[in-house]
């Protein structure tokens, strides 16, 4: 399909609401605030080799992790537009380590979780990296204090109204999900518009890759120890051994799942004291891609196999261990986690 009728997000955002007549227009305005952000953030990111953004920005996050200038300029991008867009009413990033108020006067009924540049140790080396975020409905009563609060922010995976990603890469993609479905749409610089490339992505049911930092394989439980050394063992019959394949961008690892097939795992290790369990992040990175995958027909858990869409938070940043990807794979890692394998 040529450019000029090719589907723009905003038009399939507009024939989703459409769908919904009760919808009063505040997530279709949300989800295009939200864009506004990553265009603007991927105008940054596609100079970062040019323009001075490269490098650190000399201070730490929450995580104790060097912030890139680059994290710096996504993360506030997106906070000051999302603050005075009118349609959120808290927000909560991987790089501050409280709850963001919205602008006065400006509180909505969404709050916001977002990890504004996932992936950024690859920043400098011209590695795929992303934008992740999680949207949910406010429940703290309104009338009285516009503002929302924590508690808005620490709800279930499950209660997500929409989640999604942007992944800056070879070309730029906007991936996510409302509850109908996943849909992908790829950014055409010459115009500046998002147009749909990938409608309906479903994940394939089962793979063949597996995607998991094994310089912590000495650290992991032995369930996970035992599923990847099956993995990798020579069986023609079902198909072993699998192809590892591994970025170190959640991002990018899990858009390569997503659309090929594959299991990524980032499971608790006992190297890090100061991270039992293990190093991702509930609220804006497991969560809002255990939506995009359940929509798409796969499948997202604990490493002790518990969903993740179910998990009930206790803090903005909690990291929790993430086995997700095709159907199959998932499957096969709950035998082995389970002891019956
Ligand atoms: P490791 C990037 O820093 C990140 O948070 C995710 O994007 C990625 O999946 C993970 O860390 C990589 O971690 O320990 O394998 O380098």
């Amino acid at each position: 399909m040529s450019k000029p009728y090719g589907i723009t997000v905003s038009r399939h955002i507009m024939d989703s609401q459409r769908l919904h007549p009760e919808a009063t227009g505040d997530l279709s305005g949300l989800l295009s605030e939200l864009i506004v952000a990553a265009k603007t953030i991927n105008a940054e990111v596609n100079m970062a080799g040019l323009a001075d953004v490269l490098g650190m920005a000399g201070k730490t996050n929450i995580q104790g992790e060097h912030v890139q200038k680059l994290d710096d300029l996504a993360n506030n991008t997106i906070k000051r537009r999302m603050a005075r867009c009118g349609y959120v009413c808290v927000m909560t990033s991987e790089e501050e380590a409280d709850i963001i108020p919205v602008a006065e006067g400006s509180a909505g009924k969404y709050t916001l979780a977002f990890d504004p540049l996932d992936g950024s140790s690859n920043i400098d080396v011209n590695v795929s990296i992303g934008t992740i975020f999680s949207i949910h409905r406010r429940i703290s009563a309104n009338d009285l204090t516009p503002q929302g609060d924590e508690a808005d922010l620490l709800q279930k995976g499950r209660e997500q109204v929409a989640a999604g990603y942007i992944i800056y890469g070879s070309s730029t993609m906007m991936v996510f999900t409302t509850g109908e479905g996943v849909h992908g749409f790829t950014l055409d610089p010459s115009v500046g518009e998002f147009y749909l490339s990938h409608p309906d992505i479903r994940i394939p049911e089962r793979s063949r890759y597996f995607s998991v930092n094994e310089g912590n394989y000495n650290f992991w439980d032995n369930g996970v120890q035992r599923f990847v050394d099956y993995l990798k063992e020579n069986d023609k019959e079902t198909g072993r051994p699998y192809s590892a394949r591994y970025i170190g961008s959640l991002v990018a690892d899990f858009h390569r799942n997503l659309i090929a097939g594959g299991i990524f795992l980032y499971p608790r290790d006992n190297r890090n004291p100061a991270k039992p369990h293990g190093k991702l992040r509930l609220l804006y990175e497991a969560a809002p891609l255990a939506f995009l995958v359940e929509q798409a027909g796969g499948r997202a858990i604990t490493d002790e196999g518990m969903n993740i869409m179910d998990i009930e938070p206790t803090s903005l940043h909690q990291r929790v261990p993430l086995v997700i990807g095709s159907r199959h794979e998932v499957d096969l890692y709950e035998e082995f986690v389970a002891g019956t394998r």
